[in-house]
């Protein structure tokens, strides 16, 4: 059983201790100072799409609590704040010279942060697509890589005198999968082969902007991209269950980190993707710029999952004679959002990391739990769930580094409870509860807890 000081002595010095947000999902003022519509906008006017309905037009309201919501972090005594950047705020339209307007709000933030001697983590792209690009075909369209380059230089152009750490891409499988092949997230699309496309274009882009910022950058600056991952076990031995968890690891991981890292796509994911009559869109030249050297890989983690190969009656192809993949429960414990807390498939997926991608330093950019929270009348929340979430976790970094990856962070998320997409205000990730009638911010349990385990590290207290 660790005791904090335990756990704090797994981490180096210098580690970071912080935590993330996003902007479509805490900022609300949609409409103030130039803003357009994003396809989140669109979206959850589908009706349907959106649990209860919700959208992101108020949400925490962070457009107008900017100030108030930094102090909590300092009085957290973390020392990294990760937050994006909402490109309908700042290119409206997503086209055109910067909106001075919106861009004046991430400069404000930036000032407040350093301020308070809190280090700005800047991500250029957590999903909101400025709509008018998505009606010109959205990522499935080549032409949105090269919009997304020029969008991250106005915003590297106004920050970088004051932001040395850049994440491109927050969880591009997100934008692709869910956006383009499932309709779970906006646009709300279901073209397996246009998010295919999608997934080329959105690396393309990444790529674009790492290489010119990285170009412009008058001083050493890590520029990195952050991936949603996960370890996927196989259910047996059995060389169908083999397959589908070889398949769930190309699709979710390596076809991401192979062109990214090695300048090229796994070929066995080539291969599957051939099988469904579905090519990556490559152009001449595209690999090497999205292989632009990056100095920081961001790591979302959340759960893992068990694959078999094998459908309910233990056929292994499907209807249209493809291999079956489905995922089966390990049978952990699960959060609110239905996922199995598996911590050991953490340390599993870092170590894979480190084997496959070696010289790659990275930070944890999220990590975290929605529990179905139980304020009192003061509004403050014991959540022992999820602050064991964060100890068993945080063990789980701790082995790995232990055991040689290179692990430089940890970013909880979330810094607050706040509008999570599909499943709008009912699923709460936040370390400091929200109460949307009155905006009133209570930190809970798990926010003490990481405030404490920060102090000890910052103070080299471990045993
Ligand atoms: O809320 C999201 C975040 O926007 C991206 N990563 C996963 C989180 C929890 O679902």
């Amino acid at each position: 059983m660790s005791t904090p000081e335990t756990l704090v002595g797994g981490f180096p010095s210098g580690f970071r201790w912080g935590v993330a947000t996003s902007a479509y999902q805490i900022e609300g003022a949609v409409s103030a100072d130039g803003r357009t519509p994003s396809i989140w906008d669109t979206f959850c006017r589908v009706p349907g799409a959106i649990d209860n309905g919700d959208t992101g037009d108020i949400a925490c309201d962070h457009y107008h609590r900017m100030p108030a919501d930094v102090a909590l972090i300092k009085d957290l005594g973390l020392d990294t704040y990760r937050f994006s950047v909402a490109w309908p705020r700042v290119q409206p339209r997503g086209k055109g010279p910067v909106n001075a307007a919106g861009i004046g709000f991430y400069d404000r933030l930036v000032d407040e942060l350093l301020a308070q001697g809190i280090d700005p983590w800047v991500t250029l792209y957590h999903w909101d697509l400025p709509q008018e690009l998505e009606d010109a075909g959205g990522w499935p369209v080549r032409d949105t890589a090269y919009r997304f380059a020029e969008y991250a230089m106005l915003v590297f152009d106004a920050l970088q005198d004051r932001v040395t750490t850049w994440t491109t891409l927050n969880e591009p499988w997100c934008s692709a999968m869910l956006g383009y092949a499932y309709g779970l997230h906006a646009p709300g699309r279901r073209e397996y082969p246009a998010a295919i496309a999608a997934v080329h274009h959105l690396l393309l882009g990444h790529g674009l902007a790492t290489q010119q910022m990285r170009a412009a950058a008058p001083r050493k600056l890590d520029i990195g991209i952050t991936l949603n991952v996960a370890t996927a076990y196989p259910a047996s031995d059995a060389a169908p269950d083999v397959d589908a968890a070889r398949r769930a690891d190309g699709m979710g991981r390596r076809i991401y980190l192979d062109p990214l890292v090695h300048g090229h796509y796994p070929a066995d994911v080539v291969a599957d993707l051939a099988r469904e009559g579905v090519e990556l869109p490559i152009e001449d030249g595209d690999l090497e710029i999205i292989a632009a050297p990056i100095d920081v890989l961001g790591v979302n983690y959340y759960f893992s999952q068990k694959f078999t190969g094998y459908a309910e009656d233990g056929s292994t192809v499907d209807g249209n004679g493809l291999p079956v993949s489905r995922d089966v429960p390990l049978g952990r414990p699960r959060t609110a959002m239905d996922w199995e807390i598996v911590p050991e498939g953490f340390t599993d997926l870092l170590l894979g990391i480190a084997r496959d991608y070696p010289g790659l330093p990275m930070v944890i950019t999220e990590n975290g739990s929605a529990f179905d929270d139980v304020a009192d009348e003061n509004g403050y929340v014991d959540d022992t769930g999820r602050t064991a979430y964060f100890t068993s976790h945080l063990g789980a970094v701790a082995d790995a580094i232990a055991q040689g990856a290179d692990i430089r962070g940890y970013l909880a998320w979330s810094l607050m409870d706040n509008f999570e997409w599909a499943y709008g205000y009912v699923k709460r990730f936040g370390i400091v509860r929200v109460d949307y009638e009155t905006q009133t911010r209570t930190p809970k349990q798990s926010a003490l807890h990481l405030k404490q385990l920060a102090a000890l590290h910052r103070v080299g207290r471990t045993a």
